[in-house]
Protein backbone atom coordinates (compact mmCIF):
# COMPACT_ATOMS: atom_id res chain seq x y z
CA UNK A 1 0.00 0.00 0.00
CA UNK A 2 0.86 3.16 -0.81
CA UNK A 3 -0.16 7.12 -0.55
CA UNK A 4 0.48 10.23 1.02
CA UNK A 5 -0.13 10.85 4.58
CA UNK A 6 0.80 13.51 7.04
CA UNK A 7 2.72 12.28 10.05
CA UNK A 8 3.30 13.40 13.67
CA UNK A 9 5.43 12.47 15.78
CA UNK A 10 4.75 11.94 19.52
CA UNK A 11 7.18 9.36 21.54
CA UNK A 12 10.27 8.28 20.39
CA UNK A 13 11.65 4.69 20.90
CA UNK A 14 11.32 3.47 24.49
CA UNK A 15 8.31 6.21 24.96
CA UNK A 16 10.16 8.91 25.10
CA UNK A 17 8.13 11.93 24.88
CA UNK A 18 9.03 13.65 21.03
CA UNK A 19 10.47 17.01 22.26
CA UNK A 20 9.20 20.01 21.32
CA UNK A 21 10.56 21.20 17.38
CA UNK A 22 9.90 17.73 16.18
CA UNK A 23 6.11 17.55 17.19
CA UNK A 24 4.70 19.00 13.64
CA UNK A 25 2.79 17.30 11.00
CA UNK A 26 4.80 16.77 8.04
CA UNK A 27 4.04 15.16 4.95
CA UNK A 28 5.13 12.18 2.98
CA UNK A 29 4.84 9.72 0.71
CA UNK A 30 4.48 7.06 3.04
CA UNK A 31 5.29 2.87 0.58
CA UNK A 32 4.56 -0.08 3.29
CA UNK A 33 6.66 -2.85 2.13
CA UNK A 34 8.33 -5.76 3.89
CA UNK A 35 6.75 -4.79 7.42
CA UNK A 36 8.73 -1.41 6.89
CA UNK A 37 6.55 1.96 6.12
CA UNK A 38 8.87 3.86 4.18
CA UNK A 39 8.45 7.44 4.54
CA UNK A 40 9.59 10.06 1.43
CA UNK A 41 9.15 13.41 0.36
CA UNK A 42 7.47 12.43 -2.83
CA UNK A 43 6.38 9.23 -4.82
CA UNK A 44 9.65 9.50 -6.74
CA UNK A 45 11.58 9.24 -3.47
CA UNK A 46 12.00 5.49 -3.24
CA UNK A 47 12.88 4.50 -6.76
CA UNK A 48 15.31 7.68 -6.44
CA UNK A 49 16.73 7.09 -2.57
CA UNK A 50 19.59 5.06 -1.66
CA UNK A 51 18.97 2.35 0.98
CA UNK A 52 19.99 4.46 3.59
CA UNK A 53 17.54 7.21 2.54
CA UNK A 54 14.75 4.85 2.71
CA UNK A 55 15.53 4.04 6.28
CA UNK A 56 16.50 7.46 7.63
CA UNK A 57 12.18 7.87 8.02
CA UNK A 58 11.35 4.20 8.49
CA UNK A 59 8.93 1.96 11.19
CA UNK A 60 9.07 -1.21 11.04
CA UNK A 61 5.93 -2.49 11.92
CA UNK A 62 6.58 -5.86 13.23
CA UNK A 63 4.57 -6.02 16.59
CA UNK A 64 3.31 -2.63 15.84
CA UNK A 65 -0.25 -1.69 16.51
CA UNK A 66 -2.54 0.69 14.42
CA UNK A 67 -5.86 2.10 15.80
CA UNK A 68 -8.35 4.56 15.09
CA UNK A 69 -7.51 7.97 16.62
CA UNK A 70 -10.69 8.87 18.44
CA UNK A 71 -9.16 10.90 20.99
CA UNK A 72 -7.37 13.17 18.63
CA UNK A 73 -10.01 15.26 17.88
CA UNK A 74 -8.08 18.56 15.92
CA UNK A 75 -7.89 16.38 12.39
CA UNK A 76 -9.63 14.36 11.14
CA UNK A 77 -8.96 10.74 9.98
CA UNK A 78 -6.14 10.74 11.59
CA UNK A 79 -5.00 6.83 13.40
CA UNK A 80 -2.08 6.00 16.02
CA UNK A 81 0.62 3.72 15.42
CA UNK A 82 2.27 2.59 18.32
CA UNK A 83 5.22 0.29 17.44
CA UNK A 84 7.10 -2.39 19.08
CA UNK A 85 9.83 -0.26 20.35
CA UNK A 86 7.36 1.93 21.89
CA UNK A 87 7.59 4.43 19.88
CA UNK A 88 4.12 6.46 18.71
CA UNK A 89 3.42 8.39 15.91
CA UNK A 90 0.22 10.16 14.38
CA UNK A 91 -0.98 9.52 10.44
CA UNK A 92 -4.02 11.95 8.93
CA UNK A 93 -5.16 10.17 5.80
CA UNK A 94 -7.46 11.45 3.06
CA UNK A 95 -10.74 10.39 4.20
CA UNK A 96 -12.45 7.36 6.23
CA UNK A 97 -11.78 4.77 3.78
CA UNK A 98 -8.28 5.29 3.43
CA UNK A 99 -8.06 5.54 7.45
CA UNK A 100 -9.59 1.99 7.32
CA UNK A 101 -7.41 0.84 5.04
CA UNK A 102 -3.91 2.08 6.56
CA UNK A 103 -5.29 0.58 9.78
CA UNK A 104 -5.94 -3.17 8.44
CA UNK A 105 -3.10 -3.01 6.40
CA UNK A 106 -0.69 -2.23 8.83
CA UNK A 107 -2.45 -4.52 11.39
CA UNK A 108 -2.78 -7.51 9.07
CA UNK A 109 0.38 -7.61 6.89
C1 LIG B 1 4.26 21.30 17.49
C2 LIG B 1 3.30 21.60 16.34
C3 LIG B 1 2.17 20.57 16.31
C4 LIG B 1 1.46 20.49 17.65
C5 LIG B 1 2.45 20.24 18.79
C6 LIG B 1 3.56 21.29 18.83
O1 LIG B 1 5.28 22.26 17.52
O2 LIG B 1 2.76 22.88 16.49
O3 LIG B 1 1.25 20.91 15.28
O4 LIG B 1 0.57 19.42 17.64
O5 LIG B 1 1.72 20.27 19.99
O6 LIG B 1 4.46 20.97 19.85
P1 LIG B 1 6.69 22.00 16.77
O7 LIG B 1 6.42 21.98 15.28
O8 LIG B 1 7.51 23.14 17.19
O9 LIG B 1 7.22 20.68 17.23
P2 LIG B 1 -0.98 19.52 17.33
O10 LIG B 1 -1.13 19.88 15.88
O11 LIG B 1 -1.52 18.16 17.64
O12 LIG B 1 -1.52 20.58 18.23
P3 LIG B 1 1.90 19.18 21.16
O13 LIG B 1 3.24 19.40 21.76
O14 LIG B 1 0.76 19.41 22.09
O15 LIG B 1 1.82 17.82 20.52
Amino acid sequence: KKGYVMRKCCFDANGKKTPFGRRGWKMFYCTLRDLVLYLHKDEHGFRRSQMSDNLHNAIRIHHALATKATDYTKKQHVFRLQTADQAEYLFQTSDSKELCSWVETINFV
